[in-house]
Protein backbone atom coordinates (compact mmCIF):
# COMPACT_ATOMS: atom_id res chain seq x y z
CA UNK A 1 0.00 0.00 0.00
CA UNK A 2 1.19 3.74 -0.34
CA UNK A 3 2.92 4.79 2.54
CA UNK A 4 1.23 8.23 2.72
CA UNK A 5 -2.17 6.17 2.86
CA UNK A 6 -0.85 3.71 5.52
CA UNK A 7 -0.05 6.84 7.57
CA UNK A 8 -3.17 8.33 7.41
CA UNK A 9 -5.14 5.00 7.92
CA UNK A 10 -3.41 4.37 11.00
CA UNK A 11 -4.19 7.86 12.01
CA UNK A 12 -7.88 7.58 11.46
CA UNK A 13 -7.81 4.08 13.09
CA UNK A 14 -5.53 4.51 16.49
CA UNK A 15 -6.34 8.69 17.17
CA UNK A 16 -2.88 8.91 17.45
CA UNK A 17 0.70 7.52 15.83
CA UNK A 18 4.45 7.31 17.58
CA UNK A 19 7.08 8.47 15.42
CA UNK A 20 10.52 7.43 15.57
CA UNK A 21 13.71 9.16 14.67
CA UNK A 22 15.43 6.79 12.89
CA UNK A 23 19.45 8.52 11.62
CA UNK A 24 20.20 5.17 9.41
CA UNK A 25 18.59 1.87 8.34
CA UNK A 26 19.42 0.22 11.36
CA UNK A 27 17.99 2.11 13.69
CA UNK A 28 14.83 2.56 11.52
CA UNK A 29 14.60 -1.60 11.29
CA UNK A 30 14.90 -0.76 15.22
CA UNK A 31 12.35 1.45 15.32
CA UNK A 32 9.85 -1.36 13.24
CA UNK A 33 10.69 -4.16 15.11
CA UNK A 34 9.81 -2.43 18.30
CA UNK A 35 6.10 -1.58 16.93
CA UNK A 36 6.92 2.27 15.87
CA UNK A 37 3.37 3.33 13.87
CA UNK A 38 6.31 5.48 11.50
CA UNK A 39 9.91 6.94 11.00
CA UNK A 40 11.21 10.27 11.48
CA UNK A 41 13.84 11.55 9.20
CA UNK A 42 15.21 13.59 11.77
CA UNK A 43 17.57 16.71 10.51
CA UNK A 44 19.41 16.95 14.22
CA UNK A 45 19.73 13.13 13.98
CA UNK A 46 21.35 12.85 10.85
CA UNK A 47 23.41 16.25 11.35
CA UNK A 48 24.49 14.70 15.03
CA UNK A 49 25.60 11.55 13.01
CA UNK A 50 27.85 13.63 11.08
CA UNK A 51 29.29 15.25 13.96
CA UNK A 52 28.00 18.41 12.80
CA UNK A 53 24.97 21.12 14.38
CA UNK A 54 21.89 20.97 13.03
CA UNK A 55 21.84 24.08 11.09
CA UNK A 56 21.22 23.47 7.55
CA UNK A 57 24.49 22.08 6.95
CA UNK A 58 23.09 18.93 5.74
CA UNK A 59 22.06 19.39 2.05
CA UNK A 60 19.00 18.17 1.28
CA UNK A 61 20.64 15.64 -1.03
CA UNK A 62 22.30 13.76 2.02
CA UNK A 63 19.20 13.77 3.71
CA UNK A 64 17.85 12.36 0.59
CA UNK A 65 20.44 9.85 0.28
CA UNK A 66 19.95 8.69 3.90
CA UNK A 67 16.16 8.54 3.13
CA UNK A 68 16.29 6.29 0.02
CA UNK A 69 18.37 4.16 2.14
CA UNK A 70 16.03 3.65 4.98
CA UNK A 71 13.26 3.13 2.82
CA UNK A 72 15.17 0.38 1.14
CA UNK A 73 15.31 -1.74 4.71
CA UNK A 74 11.85 -0.58 6.08
CA UNK A 75 7.84 -0.84 5.38
CA UNK A 76 7.41 2.26 7.84
CA UNK A 77 6.16 5.25 6.51
CA UNK A 78 8.96 8.15 6.64
CA UNK A 79 8.00 11.89 7.86
CA UNK A 80 10.44 14.06 6.30
CA UNK A 81 12.03 16.91 8.32
CA UNK A 82 12.82 19.29 5.41
CA UNK A 83 13.29 22.33 8.21
CA UNK A 84 12.90 25.28 5.95
CA UNK A 85 12.42 23.65 2.88
CA UNK A 86 15.99 24.35 1.59
CA UNK A 87 15.21 27.78 0.44
CA UNK A 88 11.89 29.76 -0.46
CA UNK A 89 9.29 28.46 -1.75
CA UNK A 90 10.72 27.62 -5.72
CA UNK A 91 13.00 25.53 -3.30
CA UNK A 92 9.97 23.53 -1.84
CA UNK A 93 8.58 22.77 -5.32
CA UNK A 94 11.81 21.11 -5.80
CA UNK A 95 12.11 19.80 -2.48
CA UNK A 96 8.42 18.06 -2.80
CA UNK A 97 8.85 16.29 -6.21
CA UNK A 98 12.56 14.73 -5.14
CA UNK A 99 10.96 13.71 -1.57
CA UNK A 100 7.91 12.15 -3.14
CA UNK A 101 9.53 10.52 -5.36
CA UNK A 102 11.91 8.80 -2.99
CA UNK A 103 8.75 7.10 -1.30
CA UNK A 104 8.24 10.08 1.49
CA UNK A 105 5.01 9.51 3.24
CA UNK A 106 4.98 13.53 4.85
CA UNK A 107 7.12 16.13 4.71
CA UNK A 108 7.40 18.83 7.45
CA UNK A 109 8.47 22.58 6.81
CA UNK A 110 8.97 24.84 9.31
CA UNK A 111 8.47 29.20 9.64
CA UNK A 112 12.12 29.79 10.28
CA UNK A 113 14.35 31.44 7.85
CA UNK A 114 17.68 29.65 5.49
CA UNK A 115 19.82 28.64 7.14
CA UNK A 116 17.98 27.42 9.91
CA UNK A 117 19.17 26.98 13.86
CA UNK A 118 18.42 23.96 15.73
CA UNK A 119 15.36 24.95 18.53
CA UNK A 120 16.25 23.63 21.39
CA UNK A 121 19.63 25.03 22.42
CA UNK A 122 19.34 28.26 24.65
CA UNK A 123 19.97 31.60 22.81
CA UNK A 124 18.90 29.81 19.92
CA UNK A 125 18.88 32.79 16.97
CA UNK A 126 15.13 31.43 16.17
CA UNK A 127 14.26 34.25 12.64
CA UNK A 128 10.77 33.58 11.56
CA UNK A 129 9.63 34.22 7.89
CA UNK A 130 6.82 36.65 7.28
CA UNK A 131 3.48 34.42 7.34
CA UNK A 132 2.46 35.49 3.26
CA UNK A 133 6.40 34.14 2.81
CA UNK A 134 5.73 31.12 4.51
CA UNK A 135 2.08 30.41 3.11
CA UNK A 136 3.26 30.55 -0.22
CA UNK A 137 5.92 27.94 0.54
CA UNK A 138 2.84 25.75 1.96
CA UNK A 139 0.90 26.45 -1.16
CA UNK A 140 4.06 25.46 -3.41
CA UNK A 141 3.88 22.27 -1.52
CA UNK A 142 0.45 21.21 -1.69
CA UNK A 143 0.02 22.21 -5.28
CA UNK A 144 3.28 20.20 -5.86
CA UNK A 145 2.43 16.93 -4.60
CA UNK A 146 1.27 14.42 -6.67
CA UNK A 147 -0.03 11.84 -4.33
CA UNK A 148 -3.20 13.56 -2.55
CA UNK A 149 -2.79 11.73 0.86
CA UNK A 150 1.23 12.63 1.02
CA UNK A 151 0.92 14.60 4.16
CA UNK A 152 2.22 18.44 4.14
CA UNK A 153 3.00 19.39 7.68
CA UNK A 154 3.68 23.16 8.98
CA UNK A 155 5.41 23.70 11.36
CA UNK A 156 5.38 27.15 13.33
CA UNK A 157 8.55 27.90 15.13
CA UNK A 158 6.34 30.60 17.28
CA UNK A 159 6.81 29.39 21.13
CA UNK A 160 10.74 28.53 20.07
CA UNK A 161 11.22 32.16 19.04
CA UNK A 162 9.47 33.36 22.30
CA UNK A 163 7.01 35.36 20.29
CA UNK A 164 3.97 33.87 22.78
CA UNK A 165 0.82 31.45 22.11
CA UNK A 166 -1.20 34.02 20.48
CA UNK A 167 1.15 34.72 17.57
CA UNK A 168 1.78 30.52 17.67
CA UNK A 169 -1.59 29.80 17.26
CA UNK A 170 -2.63 32.93 14.29
CA UNK A 171 0.29 31.11 12.55
CA UNK A 172 -1.01 27.81 12.51
CA UNK A 173 -4.48 29.07 11.49
CA UNK A 174 -2.98 31.07 8.72
CA UNK A 175 -0.60 27.97 7.54
CA UNK A 176 -3.85 25.58 7.59
CA UNK A 177 -5.66 28.02 5.55
CA UNK A 178 -2.89 27.41 3.31
CA UNK A 179 -3.46 24.33 2.90
CA UNK A 180 -1.31 22.45 5.62
CA UNK A 181 -3.03 18.75 6.63
CA UNK A 182 -1.30 19.57 9.92
CA UNK A 183 0.36 21.66 12.35
CA UNK A 184 3.33 21.18 13.96
CA UNK A 185 3.35 23.30 17.30
CA UNK A 186 7.23 22.98 18.71
CA UNK A 187 8.28 23.68 22.45
CA UNK A 188 11.22 23.95 23.94
CA UNK A 189 10.32 24.31 27.70
CA UNK A 190 10.65 21.50 29.96
CA UNK A 191 7.02 21.88 31.22
CA UNK A 192 4.73 20.46 28.78
CA UNK A 193 2.12 23.31 29.91
CA UNK A 194 2.62 25.18 27.12
CA UNK A 195 2.05 23.00 24.63
CA UNK A 196 -1.15 22.10 26.74
CA UNK A 197 -2.31 25.62 26.90
CA UNK A 198 -1.61 26.07 23.09
CA UNK A 199 -3.91 22.22 22.20
CA UNK A 200 -6.75 23.99 24.46
CA UNK A 201 -6.52 27.23 22.34
CA UNK A 202 -6.44 26.04 18.74
CA UNK A 203 -9.76 25.69 16.99
CA UNK A 204 -7.75 25.23 13.88
CA UNK A 205 -9.09 22.88 11.25
CA UNK A 206 -6.67 20.12 11.24
CA UNK A 207 -4.97 18.23 13.59
CA UNK A 208 -1.63 19.16 15.82
CA UNK A 209 1.40 17.26 15.61
CA UNK A 210 3.78 17.52 18.75
CA UNK A 211 8.05 16.63 19.26
CA UNK A 212 8.04 16.21 23.20
CA UNK A 213 11.80 16.20 23.40
CA UNK A 214 12.43 18.98 25.85
CA UNK A 215 9.32 18.18 27.99
CA UNK A 216 9.16 14.23 28.38
CA UNK A 217 6.39 14.05 30.83
CA UNK A 218 3.72 14.21 28.19
CA UNK A 219 3.20 11.04 27.74
CA UNK A 220 0.23 9.58 25.21
CA UNK A 221 -2.01 9.02 28.25
CA UNK A 222 -1.73 13.10 28.55
CA UNK A 223 -1.27 13.23 24.94
CA UNK A 224 -4.39 11.79 24.34
CA UNK A 225 -6.39 13.63 26.86
CA UNK A 226 -5.57 17.17 24.26
CA UNK A 227 -8.19 15.28 21.91
CA UNK A 228 -6.57 17.06 18.94
CA UNK A 229 -2.69 16.15 18.58
CA UNK A 230 -2.79 13.41 16.35
CA UNK A 231 0.72 12.30 15.83
CA UNK A 232 3.72 12.38 18.48
CA UNK A 233 7.51 12.73 17.03
CA UNK A 234 10.55 11.22 19.16
CA UNK A 235 12.85 13.35 17.48
CA UNK A 236 16.10 12.67 19.21
CA UNK A 237 15.81 9.84 20.94
CA UNK A 238 17.65 6.60 18.43
CA UNK A 239 20.82 9.22 18.46
CA UNK A 240 20.78 9.56 22.35
CA UNK A 241 20.34 6.12 23.33
CA UNK A 242 23.18 5.26 20.68
CA UNK A 243 25.39 8.22 22.61
CA UNK A 244 24.55 6.67 25.62
CA UNK A 245 25.12 3.00 24.55
CA UNK A 246 28.44 3.82 23.03
CA UNK A 247 29.61 6.08 25.71
CA UNK A 248 28.99 3.35 28.21
CA UNK A 249 30.76 0.66 26.10
CA UNK A 250 33.75 3.22 24.70
CA UNK A 251 34.63 4.08 28.13
CA UNK A 252 34.63 0.50 29.96
CA UNK A 253 37.06 -1.09 27.12
CA UNK A 254 39.41 1.82 27.52
CA UNK A 255 39.13 1.26 31.86
CA UNK A 256 38.89 -2.46 31.64
CA UNK A 257 41.88 -2.62 29.16
CA UNK A 258 40.08 -4.67 26.85
CA UNK A 259 36.68 -6.56 26.06
CA UNK A 260 36.36 -9.14 28.33
CA UNK A 261 33.94 -7.65 30.27
CA UNK A 262 31.63 -5.58 28.14
CA UNK A 263 30.96 -8.33 25.79
CA UNK A 264 28.40 -9.81 27.98
CA UNK A 265 26.38 -6.55 28.12
CA UNK A 266 26.24 -6.08 24.72
CA UNK A 267 24.14 -8.17 21.59
CA UNK A 268 26.16 -11.02 20.19
CA UNK A 269 27.25 -10.74 16.47
CA UNK A 270 24.59 -13.10 15.86
CA UNK A 271 22.05 -10.47 16.50
CA UNK A 272 23.52 -8.19 13.49
CA UNK A 273 23.35 -10.98 11.69
CA UNK A 274 19.79 -11.45 11.95
CA UNK A 275 19.54 -7.83 11.15
CA UNK A 276 21.60 -7.90 8.39
CA UNK A 277 19.15 -11.32 7.41
CA UNK A 278 21.97 -13.45 6.78
CA UNK A 279 19.51 -16.39 6.78
CA UNK A 280 18.11 -14.89 3.02
CA UNK A 281 22.32 -14.51 2.24
CA UNK A 282 22.76 -18.07 3.64
CA UNK A 283 19.83 -19.04 1.58
CA UNK A 284 20.51 -17.56 -1.64
CA UNK A 285 23.81 -19.36 -1.26
CA UNK A 286 22.58 -22.30 -1.48
CA UNK A 287 20.35 -21.82 -4.31
CA UNK A 288 22.31 -19.98 -6.52
CA UNK A 289 26.05 -20.58 -5.86
CA UNK A 290 27.58 -23.05 -7.85
C1 LIG B 1 14.63 17.07 14.54
O1 LIG B 1 14.60 15.95 15.10
O2 LIG B 1 15.43 17.35 13.64
C2 LIG B 1 13.67 18.11 14.93
C3 LIG B 1 13.16 18.12 16.30
O3 LIG B 1 13.39 18.95 14.12
S1 LIG B 1 14.12 19.21 17.26
O4 LIG B 1 15.51 18.83 17.12
O5 LIG B 1 13.66 19.09 18.64
O6 LIG B 1 13.90 20.56 16.77
MG1 LIG C 1 14.80 19.12 12.59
Amino acid sequence: MNKAKQLRDRMAERGLVHIMAAHSPLSAILAEEAGFDGLWASGFELSALYGLADMSLISMTQHLDMLRAIAAQSSLPIVADIDTGYGNALNVIHAIREYEKAGTAAVVIEDKTFPKVTSLAADGRQELLRIEEFQGKIEAAVSTRRDPDFLVIARTEALIAGLGEDEALKRGLAYAEAGADMVLIHSKKKDPAEIESFSRAWKGPVPLVIVPNAYPELDATRIRALGNIKMTIYGNYGIRAATTAMQDVFRRIIADGGVQNVHKDIVPVEEIFRLQKMDQVKADEKRFLR
